[in-house]
């Protein structure tokens, strides 16, 4: 594996990191294809959410690829530093806005901003993690995730970040962009013809309850 320092020095400074060509090609169609499965057996139901997005929860239990793609041990190093080795996946769901989608406001998934504490933060926080993969290419037109740099550990209001300050997150299939829970972030507009397909995990502390019962749902 590489050295992955560099990575746990951006998680740390930036909040974020991005481990490019994570997944090989044929993880990538792989993944594709069962999104589609899922996303044609649910149509209508969870995608009712957010209009003009296809959406998907609890996607381990429902593909053998979903399972392999969260335990690269490159992205496991990714979680284990922010979070501890006894970390657990709360939750792998999928997100692939169309033409038309309304943009997201930027937010924290993590809720208000929580400040460092005086001692070992790393002991502490941040309470969450999420890998990001990009299954499609994400170009600026596709509606890529947008995000501040920094602000995991600065109190800013999301609404107040002005577009100098928003970083947009553009990469090829198989990218995985990793981001600290409390990081400023927000998907794109989609304005081509074509879906941008992506799959988030959401990984958390060990005492943080998850959202998925995965030992009863994973067959
Ligand atoms: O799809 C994206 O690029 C971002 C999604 C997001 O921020 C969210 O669902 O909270």
């Amino acid at each position: 594996m590489e050295n992955m320092q560099r990575h746990f020095h951006e998680l740390d400074e930036l909040g974020y990191t991005t481990l490019e060509d994570l997944l090989t090609s044929n993880q990538v169609e792989e993944a594709i294809v069962a999104l589609e499965e899922v996303y044609e057996s649910e149509k209508n139901v969870v995608s009712l959410h957010e209009p003009k997005t296809k959406r998907t929860f609890n996607f381990t239990s429902r593909a053998e690829i979903s399972r392999q793609i969260i335990q690269i041990p490159r992205l496991v190093a990714c979680m284990e530093y922010p979070l501890e080795s006894d970390y657990i996946l709360s939750d792998m769901e999928a997100r692939s806005p169309m033409k038309g989608v309304s943009s997201q406001g930027l937010h924290r998934d993590g809720g208000t901003f929580i400040p460092n504490p005086s001692y070992n933060v790393h002991s502490i926080l941040p309470l969450a993690a999420q890998p990001m993969f990009a299954l499609s290419e994400f170009t600026a037109n596709k509606g890529p995730t947008r995000f501040v740099p920094g602000s995991h550990i600065s109190n800013i209001d999301p609404t107040d970040v002005t577009p100098e300050e928003k970083y947009l997150f553009t990469c090829q299939p198989g990218t995985v962009l990793i981001c600290d829970n409390r990081l400023v972030h927000g998907d794109g507009t989609n304005t081509t013809d074509e879906i941008r397909y992506s799959v988030q995990g959401f990984c958390c502390r060990k005492y943080i309850k998850p959202f998925c019962d995965h030992t009863r749902s994973i067959p």
